[in-house]
């Protein structure tokens, strides 16, 4: 049995959280979480963080236990300066939060790279796991901004993403905004549609890691797929649908850009992957997927394969690692820019600041 640790701070955390607490637990409304038991194999903890008292509030599936207020602060307003003392300042407390729920296999730690909170609190609190407990994995799970969302959240995802890399995480799972608005609908039903999605595949993935497999994939696995490459990559999910129940065209749409949740083009830009395949034996071709897999392999490097066997169509989940990452490049050029506008912006403040007080420099207040 896999110990699982679910962290999701700040509030596109806290949401993400909360949907998978609604996909684990497969309810519809707060109650069910109290009524039906997690449809999980693994231990799955959950903890919600965040510095606004209001972000917690909203949750609807996670339970009071599960949700943590950092004292004494009201958000941090994008700023991750503040956010970082801000968990310096309730370390302890924060980690003993964490500690009552046992040990750990593996710890997954979802966050916006773009907010104030989330993005500081995520790369600290991963060191802090790391020491505190020897073998755990943990996974970083990064939401990447709408790229018009403006100059702050562009170069908070910026310091953020290298900090991640910088506390050695075993891996960060892309999510990103930008490429998956065209889900289309308002803001907040595209934010609902993209919190369910990766509620989805991490619960699949967790399921798959810890299933009785006809082809076995484990957590040793999925540590050297997000080894590969830059050591970030994303997940590509697909449902087969009655029309079409064939089990090769199912993979091969979990590996389009489509079904992706960060763009990437798989067969130039993977390093490594894994491909777990879950249906009725009925429709687990041995040959078919053993053709799939071997093809792609000989595209990138390696790829695992799982196969569980589990009444229902045909689902696919790929997971993978990149070795390019075009599309992060131009983030991190974006933000240069933004970061380079902001500085004029100040400097012009300032300078209209000064030569307005030029004018009173000589003079004294008169009473
Ligand atoms: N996918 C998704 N993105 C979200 C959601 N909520 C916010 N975001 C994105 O997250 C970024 C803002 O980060 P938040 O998580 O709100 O910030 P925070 O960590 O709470 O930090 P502060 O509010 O500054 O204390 C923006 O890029 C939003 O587009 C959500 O529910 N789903
Ligand atoms: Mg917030």
């Amino acid at each position: 049995m896999l110990n699982v640790l679910m962290i999701g701070v700040g509030q596109c955390g806290n949401r993400i959280l909360d949907a998978i607490n609604k996909e684990a637990f497969g309810g519809s409304t707060r109650l069910s979480k109290y009524y039906s038991r997690q449809k999980f194999p693994s231990r799955v903890e959950t903890l919600a963080i965040n510095t606004a008292m209001n972000d917690l509030k909203e949750l609807r599936f996670t339970s009071a236990n599960d949700r943590f207020h950092v004292p004494n602060l009201h958000g941090v307003g994008a700023n991750r300066s503040v956010g970082k003392q801000g968990f310096w300042n309730n370390q302890d407390m924060i980690m003993d939060e964490i500690g009552k729920r046992g040990d750990f296999d593996i710890a997954f730690m979802i966050s916006s790279a773009s907010g104030g909170t989330g993005s500081s609190f995520s790369p600290l609190l991963i060191h802090e796991l790391k020491n505190q407990y020897k073998n755990i994995s943990v996974i970083g799970i990064m939401v990447l901004p709408f790229r018009e969302e403006g100059s702050i959240y562009l170069q908070n995802a910026a310091f953020s993403m290298r900090d991640m890399m910088e506390v050695e995480t075993d891996g960060l799972i892309l999510v990103d905004n930008q490429y998956l608005k065209r889900m289309g609908g308002d803001i907040a039903t595209a934010y609902d549609k993209i919190n369910n999605m990766v509620a989805q595949r991490i619960l699949f993935l967790i399921e798959a890691l810890d299933s009785e497999m006809l082809s076995v994939t484990d957590l040793g696995d999925f540590k050297t797929v997000m080894r590969g490459g830059t050591g970030m990559g994303t997940m590509g999910f697909y449902q087969a649908d009655k029309k079409t129940p064939s089990l090769a065209s199912a993979i091969d749409n979990s590996l389009k850009p489509s079904t992706l949740l960060y763009p990437s083009n798989v067969y130039e830009e993977a390093a490594r992957a894994m491909i777990i395949i879950q249906g009725s034996k009925k429709y687990l071709d041995v040959d078919v997927i053993t053709t799939v897999v071997e093809k792609l392999s000989s595209d990138i490097g390696h790829v695992f394969k799982g196969i569980v066997v589990k009444k229902g169509l045909p689902k696919v989940l790929s997971v993978f690692t990149l070795e390019q990452a075009p599309e992060l490049e131009q983030m991190y050029a974006l933000a240069a820019q933004a970061i380079q506008e902001e500085k004029n912006r100040k400097n012009r403040a300032k300078k209209q600041l000064d030569d307005a007080f030029a004018y009173i420099e000589d003079l004294e207040e008169i009473h």
